[in-house]
């Protein structure tokens, strides 16, 4: 089976990661194909590089769709914590469309009876929170911590990243009586297994948590639902640079 992990910000060098730590979890038949767009900003922090993010996100889903009669996807991952353009993916493809955020909250909720999370940013904790409440799970996550490291600091050399993101889960363990961490970013996938040694709880990390779920989905023949919101979106015009996205023009 071949699962699509779309970085929806330009950044190449973190989009290889996350495919590496796609990889990592992926089973012996699943192929892995990590892409990101090449319009749209370099990292997403906050609602404003969010919505310049949604665009080529879809337009890199529409390019797979394009292809599916002959090259079939399994699923999409969306690698970004935020899930960026998630609900709109969903009505792009038939195919189930996972967020990293959403995977990761999930598998948290299963393993532990609450939960915190640490991100980069404070910026980036309302949409996090805005997202828990929407998954309904918001009730199990205890708190949402910035370890206030900006997305392309995570895998600079020499950067206080990791000791930053250490403090925070301490400090989430101490203060928050959390059982398990989502790590808040899809850059900090490689950190996982590391953090977990370390702290002696689940650190979840969605990247791996998304290609595991849609790896299930496809074995359970799960694919969206159009009978609602998803439904694919009606054929009509797009003036102007979205143009090539109207619905039903190809
Ligand atoms: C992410 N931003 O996973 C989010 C994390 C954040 O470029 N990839 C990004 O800080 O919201």
């Amino acid at each position: 089976m071949r699962i699509v992990v779309v970085n929806p910000n330009t950044t190449a060098a973190m989009t290889e990661r996350i495919g590496v730590a796609a990889r990592a979890v992926a089973a012996a038949g699943t192929t892995v194909i990590a892409v990101n767009p090449t319009d749209g900003p370099a990292s997403i922090e906050g609602y404003f590089d969010e919505a310049y993010s949604i665009p080529g996100l879809l337009a890199e889903i529409a390019g797979f769709e394009r292809l599916c009669d002959r090259e079939p996807v399994v699923g999409y991952v969306i690698a970004c914590f935020d899930d960026t353009g998630l609900d709109a993916a969903r009505c792009a493809t038939a195919s189930p469309v996972v967020g990293i955020g959403e995977a990761a909250f999930h598998l948290a909720s299963l393993v532990a009876g609450r939960f915190s999370v640490v991100t980069t940013l404070s910026r980036s904790i309302p949409a996090i929170e805005h997202n828990l409440v929407r998954y309904g799970l918001a009730a199990r996550c205890a708190r949402v911590r910035a370890a206030e490291v900006p997305v392309l600091e995570l895998d600079r050399p020499g950067s206080p990243a990791r000791a930053r993101i250490d403090d925070a889960i301490a400090a989430a363990l101490r203060e928050d009586r959390a059982e398990a961490i989502v790590l808040g970013c899809a850059g900090m996938a490689e950190f996982a297994a590391d953090l977990t040694r370390r702290h002696g709880v689940p650190v979840i990390d969605g990247v791996a948590a998304a290609v595991k779920l849609v790896e299930a989905l496809g074995a359970l023949s799960l694919r969206t639902s159009k009978a609602g919101g998803y439904a694919a979106p009606l054929p009509k015009t797009y003036a102007g640079r979205f143009a090539d996205a109207s619905p039903g023009s190809r």
